[in-house]
């Protein structure tokens, strides 16, 4: 049976009030995740022409972690680009960004995560409309590469007091499919599935047949375990509908980052152990 990787979030650009586990120096943290016992990382990349891909191509190979998702928060909250931009200059500036990511992302055999980065819409018509529609078109134009280039991307639901677009997951899911790319998956958060689903659990078995990608972060945006969400069920429920992705660990680094590291890799690791001991 197909055992889920526990994968913790790692970046180089240091904030206290980013949901990033591990944050430094990239080589340094790689090393400590896997110091920590982490086989696998996902690396928050604000700008993939700005680092060194080889020298972290380097200690990935030395210290055997693998690099499931490339996540590209950054792009919004660092840069302020964004896909809903009604100010082209900016949202082809996203569009250029995410498309680094994705070829970086062919290196690395990753998948690309698209969050924030859709930005918010315009709470009036006309210009509501207008930003849903070159969204839409930023996101295909994405796709177009991700294909080009054999790499999958996730659309991250994201709730509402982040952005006003794709908060449920059923609004993502519906987006996605009607859309019918196959590179393009569903991407839970359960920190915002928390804000936004009645059943954490129900949501993720409705959905599961489209889940490419998951965080996990405890209610209150602690390790797992450090608050009140059921990680029994969700692992559960993940199990029930086959997922075979990776399980983000992304939360803040609270209340310090190699505690919160190991506060979460013990829950879940021995969630994991139940769960999928079970016949
Ligand atoms: C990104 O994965 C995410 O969950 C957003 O809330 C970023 O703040
Ligand atoms: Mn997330």
């Amino acid at each position: 049976m197909h055992i889920p990787q526990l994968s913790v979030t790692v970046s180089s650009i240091r904030s206290s009030s980013a949901p990033i586990v591990l944050q430094g120096d990239w080589g340094e943290q790689i090393a400590k995740a896997k110091a920590l016992g982490y086989h696998q990382v996902e690396l928050h990349i604000r700008n993939p022409k700005s680092i060194d891909a080889d020298s972290i191509l380097h200690v990935l190979d030395q210290t055997a972690v693998q690099v499931p998702a490339i996540g590209t928060g950054q792009t919004y909250s660092v840069d302020h680009l964004s896909f809903s931009s009604l100010d082209m200059a900016i949202r082809q500036a996203a569009v250029q960004r995410i498309k680094e990511q994705i070829r970086l992302a062919s290196f690395l055999k990753a998948q690309v995560i698209m969050g924030s980065v859709r930005g918010s819409l315009p709470k009036d018509e006309p210009e509501q409309k207008t930003a849903y529609y070159v969204l839409v078109d930023c996101i295909k134009d994405c796709l177009d590469e991700a294909e080009r280039y054999g790499v999958d991307l996730s659309l991250e639901a994201i709730n509402r007091y982040e952005t006003n677009v794709w908060n449920s997951a059923a609004e993502t899911a519906a987006f996605i499919q009607g859309l019918g790319s196959k590179r393009l998956g569903l991407h839970l958060d359960t920190f915002h599935m928390n804000i936004e689903e009645v059943s954490l659990e129900e949501t993720i078995r409705e959905h599961g047949r489209i889940l490419s990608h998951i965080h996990l972060a405890d209610s209150n945006r602690l390790a797992p375990g450090q608050g009140h969400i059921d990680f029994l069920q969700v692992i559960g429920a993940l199990k029930d509908v086959g997922y075979r992705g990776s399980l983000g660990l992304e939360y803040l680094p609270l209340p310090e980052p190699e505690t919160a590291a190991t506060q979460g890799l013990d829950h879940l690791q021995s969630i994991l152990k139940t769960v999928y001991s079970r016949p």
